[in-house]
């Protein structure tokens, strides 16, 4: 009997078999799809690299092993990471496939070979974590291990796709200062697997996710050091008071609504275990951060659900009892209660599932109840001693009621109006005559004699106008109800037509191109930082669907010979004038939007033909609203700091 009637199969010659199965070795498979692994090959897939290394570090640290965590970007490209862990265990395998190879080995060459968990049961890891180091090596174009255990220190190295070169090798003692046990890892990304954006790290990007790792980690001392010539950095991160630090931290920039942070920690028997830090500022918006097992979270999950349900269930259970809730009143809503809320939700279990779109929502239905549970008893008891406090968080919740009744009002007024007076457009919109939304566009022009020039400057078919006059109001500062009272923002909600806030539906816009336009000096970066502010907290949609353009107006223009050259901004100037020597001065006019005139404009910045629009992305738009609040926060402190820094920009800002 053959194999294939064993199997049931039909074989012909030249069918399909066993021999044709490629199967895939040790770190191969790393290196075909490396996608799998580290999600992507562009910058996101690099820095996947540190994190791996730094997450196996941050395990040693939560297990209790390590207290020290140094990442160096190296002059010669490479990324080091050592830590005062235990070290990668070194002694030989004594039987099985990887007999006679150490420990070290088998972890940095074997996919999925790893520490299992270590003393506290913890371990970063889950969505594209805890892949393990091995994934570095396979992606490095050179690694090299050293590990001090035992009172000796080993080194191994390896060469591109994670070949070693070598045995895991003893080139003596322990050196005699500095730490007793621990592991080095410098790797050296392979340029043929980061073809698309290259193998050069990202300092900020690094700095960024160090620093979360320290405020998730109290106490861990995490040392960034950038060796790149013209990028010499460090950096050190340590935080004794670790999540109530990262609140703090994070209300910085705002007004907190009192000084003290409500923190509180449990672990059950399952090794679930919650670190809780909330506090709330004086601004309108919430920011609940979630994180599990070290991961950020952002689609939420059970923790985060469990954390909110308690939250409003507590605080309304406070204000009855206290009578600051009458009988007759109805409860607040969560929303309001949140208003202004900075907290951070950080869990720890055994084993995370991570669901949702980017894996970045937690799974684990016990959660929800274990965090409920405990925020139930221990926010309580929070807000019973301290009634000072509590108070004001009932007050807050209060007028945020009081504000979201009179909102619906004001959003009913505004659709009231919509309806009756047919179309509804507001009277300044100068509006296109399509309306097929995917080739409408809508400029907003800062200021009426910019407006008149626009208006000639136009295609009447595709492109509608709508002028807005001075500053708009701004919105964080302003509760949504005063926000929807304001004409300007009355109208672009209007011409849009797709709603505002939570009701904003972007398969409503009028136009799949929002475009600002202003001027390329200070007051029209003003007017810019306000208007992605407002779409970024209001129309947050129309930015991710990549409808919000920014247009670019040039700030000169000169001659040279007989030809009209257009430059962008003062850094394209001094370029031009650099590459000129002998171009005059007295050359070139200075032109705002409203100096130019229809044809000159329509050349450069609205002529689909011609122009250049920079698409809005969702960054730069938080970016935006997050100067807006250093801005017009009413943090004085850091709005003195942020202008003293930044002096030459802001200078004819008047907020
Ligand atoms: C396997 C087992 C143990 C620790 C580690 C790996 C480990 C890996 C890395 C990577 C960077 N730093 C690291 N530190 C430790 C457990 C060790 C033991 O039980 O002694």
């Amino acid at each position: 009997m053959s194999t294939d009637d064993r199997t049931g199969g039909m074989r012909r010659p030249g069918s399909y078999g066993a021999k044709d199965i490629q199967v895939l070795e040790g770190l191969d498979p790393v290196r075909k799809r490396p996608g799998m692994y580290i999600g992507s090959t562009g910058l996101a897939g690099l820095h996947h690299l540190i994190w791996e290394v730094v997450d196996n570090a941050v395990d040693e640290a939560m297990a209790g092993y390590c207290t020290r965590i140094d990442v160096t970007l190296q002059a010669d490209g490479g990324c080091r990471v050592e830590d005062n862990g235990r070290g990668i265990p070194v002694d030989p395998y004594p039987s099985g496939p990887h007999r006679g190879k150490s420990a070290v080995e088998v972890v940095l060459t074997v996919l999925h070979a790893g520490a299992k968990f270590g003393g506290s049961g913890y371990k970063v890891s889950g969505g594209l974590h805890g892949v393990g180091v091995s994934v570095v090596n396979a992606l490095s174009e050179r690694l090299v291990v050293e590990i001090d255990r035992g009172g000796q220190r080993y080194r191994q190295e390896y060469a591109k796709g994670g070949t070693p070169q070598g045995k895991l090798d003893v080139t003596g003692p322990t050196p005699s200062r500095g730490r007793t046990s621990g592991t080095n890892v410098v790797f050296w990304p392979d340029p043929a697997i980061f073809m698309a954006e290259g193998t050069e790290f990202v300092a900020r990007t690094v700095l960024e996710r160090l620093q979360t790792m320290a405020f998730l980690n109290r106490g861990l001392e995490i040392v960034f050091q950038d060796e790149r010539p013209e990028k010499q950095q460090q950096v050190t991160y340590q935080y004794r008071g670790g999540i109530v630090d990262f609140v703090k931290h994070l209300n910085a920039s705002k007004e907190a609504l009192f000084s003290k942070v409500c923190h509180y920690e449990e672990e059950d028997a399952d090794h679930q275990a919650i670190d809780i830090a909330v506090q709330w500022n004086t601004g309108y918006y919430e920011g609940i951060h979630g994180y599990a097992n070290g991961i950020s979270t952002i689609e939420g999950g059970m923790h985060v659900e469990g954390f909110r349900a308690a939250l409003t269930a507590v605080v309304n259970k406070y204000a009855r009892a206290k009578n600051l809730l009458k009988e007759r009143d109805e409860n607040l809503l969560g929303e309001d209660i949140r208003e202004g809320l900075t907290a951070i939700v950080a869990v720890k279990m055994r084993d995370p599932q991570f669901e949702g779109q980017t894996k970045a929502k937690l799974g684990n239905v016990p959660m929800r109840s274990f965090v409920q549970k405990v925020t139930n008893e221990r926010l309580a008891e929070w807000l019973e001693e301290n009634p000072t406090e509590a108070n004001k968080v009932v007050k807050k919740g209060l007028a945020a009621a009081q504000a979201r009744v009179a909102a619906k009002n004001a959003r009913n007024a505004i659709r009231r109006k919509t309806s009756l007076s047919g179309a509804g457009m507001p009277d300044k919109l100068k509006d296109c005559s399509s309306r097929n939304a995917a080739e409408s566009e809508l400029f907003i022009v800062e200021g009426d004699s910019a407006g008149g020039t626009a208006l000639d400057a136009r295609d009447p078919r595709t492109q509608a106008l709508l002028p807005i006059r001075g500053k708009i109001l701004n919105v964080e500062r302003a509760r949504i109800d005063r926000m929807l009272k304001n004409n300007e923002i009355q109208a672009l909600i209007t011409a849009i037509g797709a709603g505002v806030g939570e009701e904003f539906d972007p398969a409503k816009a009028r136009y799949h191109k929002v475009v600002i336009l202003a001027d390329a000096d200070v007051d029209g970066s003003h007017i810019r930082t306000l208007l992605l502010t407002f779409f970024y907290r209001q129309m947050g949609p129309l930015v991710e669907a990549g409808y919000v353009y920014i247009a670019q107006p040039p700030l000169y223009s000169t001659e040279v010979g007989k030809e009209k050259v257009y430059i962008k901004d003062d850094t394209a100037k001094a370029r031009f004038l650099d590459e000129r020597p002998g171009h005059k001065k007295e050359f070139s006019r200075l032109k705002g939007l409203g100096e130019m005139d229809w044809e000159e404009l329509k050349v450069t910045t609205m002529s689909a033909s011609s122009r250049t629009l920079l698409q809005v992305t969702v960054e730069e738009a938080a970016e935006a609203d997050q100067i807006m609040s250093v801005l017009m926060g009413d943090d004085v402190e850091s709005r003195r700091n942020f202008i003293a820094t930044n002096a030459r920009d802001v200078r004819n800002l008047d907020f």
